[in-house]
């Protein structure tokens, strides 16, 4: 394992911790978007960043509509955090729409985030919430797709699968086609989320890339599955926990594995909230310290 992921994760007082910006959507109930984004990045000991894409409208039963934030203000946002403060990984969540996807895309190339650059790009390519509701214009997956490009890694759900390949996954052999499709789009590294696989009792994510040598890679990511509705936010924090790592200077493989035992935790202490779903948290992360 990384040397920079054992061991406490918490950093020196008075000291700057390493940085990393989510460029997402905002969720009024808290449990998904840019909150759990910026709750992860902190639970991780990393200074969390945002730039805002689209306010939600939202509760714990579903999504009721989003106002998008314009073009400029999402690249105003990115552009003053990176060039005062410096960010060590990006993360890009809910998107919205072409416009703001081209804009980003244009805007952290530009800036050196993502494959070519200095700075790791985490694309979640964010389409639906789980309510089914949309938090994507349909026009935009094309923009989303030619995103990838520049991504170190993407984490697709398999819903967000089958839109981008038209590839419907049914079990664990179909999660290695779904990851070599969704590779073949021009990612670095592809995460293929399991949790859609109800009937399988494991949750086992795949991971593909390439290595040094050009040789494909693949690797199994085992998990438990909870019995538990209360998953929201569940796949903006494994993001924002890879993010995270990668900020502290991981390696992709690593990150993703550190990932996916913060997002076990997470899921295994979520809470009910509301009369629909709950989301999934960092409380777990918490000391027994009285104030
Ligand atoms: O979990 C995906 C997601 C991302 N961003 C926002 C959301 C959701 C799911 O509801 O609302 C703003």
């Amino acid at each position: 394992m990384s040397a920079v992921l054992t061991g406490s994760l918490r950093p020196a007082p008075g000291t700057s911790p390493a940085r990393a910006l989510t460029i997402a959507g905002s969720d009024s109930g808290g449990g998904a978007g840019i909150q759990a984004d910026l709750r992860t990045f902190h639970c991780c000991g990393v200074h969390g960043m945002s730039a805002l894409t689209a306010v939600t409208v939202q509760n714990s039963v579903g999504v009721t509509g989003f106002h998008e934030v314009p073009v400029d203000t999402v690249v105003g946002q990115v552009e003053a955090v990176v060039t005062d403060i410096g960010v060590d990984a990006v993360k890009t969540g809910m998107l919205a729409s072409a416009a703001i996807i081209r804009a980003v895309d244009e805007t952290c190339g530009r800036l050196g985030i993502g494959r070519g650059g200095r700075v790791p790009l985490v694309v979640d390519p964010v389409a639906a919430s789980m309510h089914g509701d949309s938090l994507l214009r349909e026009n935009a997956l094309d923009a989303l797709r030619d995103l990838f490009a520049l991504a170190t890694l993407v984490t697709p759900n398999l819903d967000e699968v089958r839109l981008l390949t038209g590839i419907v996954v049914r079990d664990r052999a179909g999660l290695v086609e779904a990851a070599k499709a969704v590779h073949a789009l021009g990612a670095e590294w592809v995460l293929i989320k399991a949790g859609h696989l109800v009937d399988d009792p494991d949750c086992v994510d795949v991971l593909h890339g390439v290595d040094a040598d050009g040789e494909p890679v693949f690797v199994e990511l085992p998990g438990p599955r909870f019995d538990t509705p209360h998953t929201h936010g569940g796949g903006d924090t494994l993001a924002s926990a890879i993010t995270s790592a990668l900020a502290r200077g991981a390696g992709v493989v690593d990150a993703v594995r550190f990932g996916k035992r913060y997002v076990v935790r997470a899921v295994g202490e979520s809470y009910p909230l509301g009369s629909g779903v709950g989301p999934v948290t960092g409380f777990w992360r918490l000391t027994d310290d009285p104030v």
